[in-house]
């Protein structure tokens, strides 16, 4: 078992509205971090572009507030570092299941979606002041009818840690990806990810906000895109949008 990060604060909740949204409010009283928020259950969990996530209790629903002091465009490379965090932590309790990163921030289990990310900021001025790093993890249970199929680690046979076994198995792999990321910039990280990603050199498709495209996959560029090629003389980098294999 790793050790809890030196340096880093928790504040723990039985129930909350949203960890990201505790995190906001912490940010507003002129907390600035790094503090991990966790809660035993969320009663507004969200997703990205305002979806729901569940987070029902013995799930880990988990938030990071911290201050890289960085510009935004590269704090969005925080999404990878928490992707190859949160990937670390589900593959150390789950050693003979395939545990891949899907772009841009999910981690799949055997090809089911068992965490999700949600990076949020707050700005004033060119700088972000404080990032919000949201991670759930579904560890006793998932919902069954989401459009990506979930899974959770009850669903593969596999005993669930508890909530807060898993944060502290979350919060040391941070530390280490985030010093990475501190120390050598996005290209370790980005190689790193793209070891574990799924569907790379596959065809895929992605659904952009006006229109759906496919193309092989051929990695993510030092912004963090996808590079799509569509035909052999266009590659295309997309910011943002949702991926199928
Ligand atoms: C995400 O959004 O995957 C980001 C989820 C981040 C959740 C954490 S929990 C701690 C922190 N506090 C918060 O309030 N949020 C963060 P997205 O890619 O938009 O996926 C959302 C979609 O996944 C939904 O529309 C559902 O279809 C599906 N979904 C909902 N709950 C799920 C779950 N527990 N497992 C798998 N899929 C789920």
């Amino acid at each position: 078992m790793t050790s809890w990060p030196a340096g880093y604060g928790l504040v723990e909740f039985d129930e909350i509205d949203s960890t990201n949204e505790e995190a906001r409010r912490l940010a507003a009283k002129g907390e600035r971090g790094p503090v991990w928020i966790v809660a035993g259950r969320q009663t507004a969990g969200r997703g990205r572009r305002g979806r729901k996530w569940e987070s029902p209790a013995g799930n880990l629903a988990a938030t990071l507030l911290l201050n890289p002091g960085k510009p935004a465009s590269e704090c969005a490379q925080l999404s990878f570092v928490s992707a190859l965090a949160a990937s670390d932590t589900i593959a150390s309790f789950s050693p003979d299941i395939d545990i891949k990163v899907k772009w841009p921030n999910d981690v799949l289990a055997n090809g089911k979606k068992i965490s999700g990310i949600l990076l949020e900021s707050a700005s004033q001025g060119a700088d972000p002041q404080f990032l919000i790093v949201g991670i759930g993890m579904n560890l006793r249970s998932h919902p069954p009818d989401t459009e990506f199929p979930a899974a959770s680690l009850t669903a593969f046979g596999l005993e669930p840690p508890l909530p807060r076994h898993a944060l502290l198995e979350l919060a040391g792999p941070f530390a280490k990806w985030y010093d990475v990321w501190r120390a050598d910039g996005f290209s370790p990280i980005r190689d790193a990810w793209l070891s574990r990603a799924a569907g790379l050199g596959t065809r895929i498709r992605a659904r952009l906000t006006n229109e759906e495209t496919v193309g092989i996959f051929e990695g993510i560029d030092e912004t963090g895109a996808l590079l799509l090629r569509e035909t052999k003389d266009r590659v295309r980098a997309i910011a943002a949008g949702e991926v199928f294999f």
